[in-house]
């Protein structure tokens, strides 16, 4: 299987039936509304060894440091035994129970005490699991600090550890994973509520004097305030045109760019008139309209309909060539693109001097640039050191880039804004390598600030329907990570 989106992976454990609705039992005795049970992954090979990959990325992405691994016995132990192959690692195996013959030994594997042994687990309520596996290492003298966990029921596992002096890494949180089977129409959204609130009651880590409650309260990851589109508008190093969409999104309350992917212009203005009560932008590949579609008139009609309902335009021309021949492309021939579109993106591939030659037109123009950092399309090489260099490049050019095409938050730096393609209701894919993540994934988890929209709304039955839901679930997502960040 390639590589599968976390959304995706969600759905899938879905259909494999390791996450249930109804009311099951727990170890503790209580019942709950939703049972998890991965154990059911050792039949579906390819989920396996998916899950190993997220957890050893997890790993990486923590910089953690450690000399072993050791699964909580016994569901995370094919887990563990698939990283330890993949990369070579050690690993131990814990016992449930001592054998009454041979060496009597509860941890099975060579290891030297003093040694940190990494724990990996396939869902947590308490972490009570991971306590006593820990304990029963520490027993042979090996050191725990760090736990990663599949999913997390949120139930007070990373407090309880946390206060035991261990740092648990939760891939999957309940309440992500009920808002990805909510977005996809697996669950409905009473079911998501009753498991949100039956969580929230049944927290079972309470501090007290035996479990450090006593001492200071564990210490949660510090979450930065995040600024409002109004706050970053009004921020005093902002781009002239981010400026204006970040007024435009607050104003319109839309994060919402429709790709309007369609070939006759008739169509694309009637479109745009249609659908720009709900936009922010309107992004355009003018070169796909029709032979002798692309008229100076439909450029001067489309900044009018623009105009009108106050959004953006942006043609996605992706430049990639030498400053000199953007410079042209950019100005001049058939399109002239700078007449007409508050803003274009470029690929960083030819280096700063594209910057510097779509700079040396739209910057008197007061129009703005987006770097392609990332792309949404499988396989992509944008990634890594190149979407690194890609954003160095974009904060030493800021007076013309204004942001980034992305799938993740790039920087930190909040005069920029990320614009995100490859969105749809549901996750999934197309045929030709085209990848789709849900607005709350872009927005909530990835931190980006605007969805790009295409066929999610073009092929929809009612177009206006669809781009109020679409605008709709950007505005909510973002409303929550605002709301989310400041406590
Ligand atoms: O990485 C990218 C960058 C862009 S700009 N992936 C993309 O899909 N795009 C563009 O976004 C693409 O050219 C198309 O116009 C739109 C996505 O369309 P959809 O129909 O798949 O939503």
């Amino acid at each position: 299987m390639a590589d599968v989106c976390l959304d995706t992976f969600i759905l899938k454990l879905q259909d494999v039936n390791a996450v249930k609705f109804g009311e099951y039992k727990l170890k503790s005795g209580i019942m709950t509304p939703i049972y998890i049970d991965l154990r059911v992954l050792v039949s579906h090979p390819l989920l396996l060894n998916q899950m190993s990959k997220f957890i050893y990325q997890r790993a990486l992405k923590e910089h953690l440091k450690f000399d072993l691994l050791c699964g909580v016995p016994y569901t995370a132990l094919p887990i563990a035994t698939i990283i330890c192959s993949t990369h070579e690692l050690p690993m131990v195996i814990r016992r449930k129970e001592a054998k009454n013959y041979g060496t009597k030994r509860m941890v099975e594997g060579s290891f030297k005490e003093g040694e940190t042994c990494l724990i990996i687990e396939d869902t947590v309520t308490s972490g009570a699991s991971i306590l006593e596996t820990a304990e029963v290492l520490y027993k042979e003298g090996l050191k725990v600090t760090d736990a990663i966990v599949l999913m997390d029921r949120e139930q007070g596992a990373v407090d309880m550890l946390a206060s035991k002096g261990i740092r648990l890494h939760p891939i999957i949180s309940m309440f992500r994973l009920l808002d990805v089977l909510k977005a996809s129409d697996r669950i409905d959204a009473l079911t998501a509520q009753s498991v949100r609130e039956f969580i929230l009651a049944n927290n079972t880590f309470r501090p007290n004097k035996e479990n450090g409650g006593d001492l200071p309260a564990p210490k949660r990851q510090c979450v930065e305030r995040e600024l409002s589109y109004e706050d970053r508008a009004k921020l005093p190093n902002v781009h002239p045109m981010a400026k204006t969409l970040f007024t435009v999104m607050a104003a319109k309350q839309s994060n919402l760019c429709v790709s309007a992917d369609v070939t006759s212009s008739e169509e694309l203005l009637k479109l745009a008139d249609l659908l720009g009560p709900k936009i922010c932008l309107l992004k355009t590949h003018v070169d796909i309209l029709t032979v002798f579609d692309f008229t100076e008139v439909f450029s001067q009609k489309l900044k009018a309909v623009a105009e009108k309902h106050n959004f953006l335009i942006f043609e996605d021309r992706k430049f990639a060539d030498i400053g000199n021949t953007v410079k042209h492309q950019y100005e001049g021939g058939l399109y002239r693109i700078s007449s007409w579109s508050h803003v274009v993106n470029a690929h960083a591939v030819p280096g700063a001097g594209l910057v510097s030659g779509l700079a040396s037109v739209g910057k008197p123009l007061g129009r703005g640039c987006l770097l392609i950092a990332q792309m949404s399309s499988q396989g992509s090489l944008a990634t890594g050191s190149y979407t690194e260099a890609a954003v160095k490049m974009a904060e030493e050019h800021s007076d013309f880039v204004m942001g980034f095409i992305c799938g993740s938050k790039v920087t930190k730096r909040p005069e920029f804004v990320h614009m995100t393609p490859g969105v749809r209701m549901t996750a999934g894919g197309d045929t030709l390598g085209q990848q789709y993540t849900t607005p709350l994934e872009v927005i909530f988890h990835k931190g980006c600030d605007v969805i790009i929209v295409g066929r999610g709304i073009l092929e929809a039955s009612d177009r206006l329907d669809a781009a109020e839901a679409y605008r709709k679930s950007g505005w909510e997502a973002y409303t929550r990570r605002i709301t989310q960040s400041g406590q």
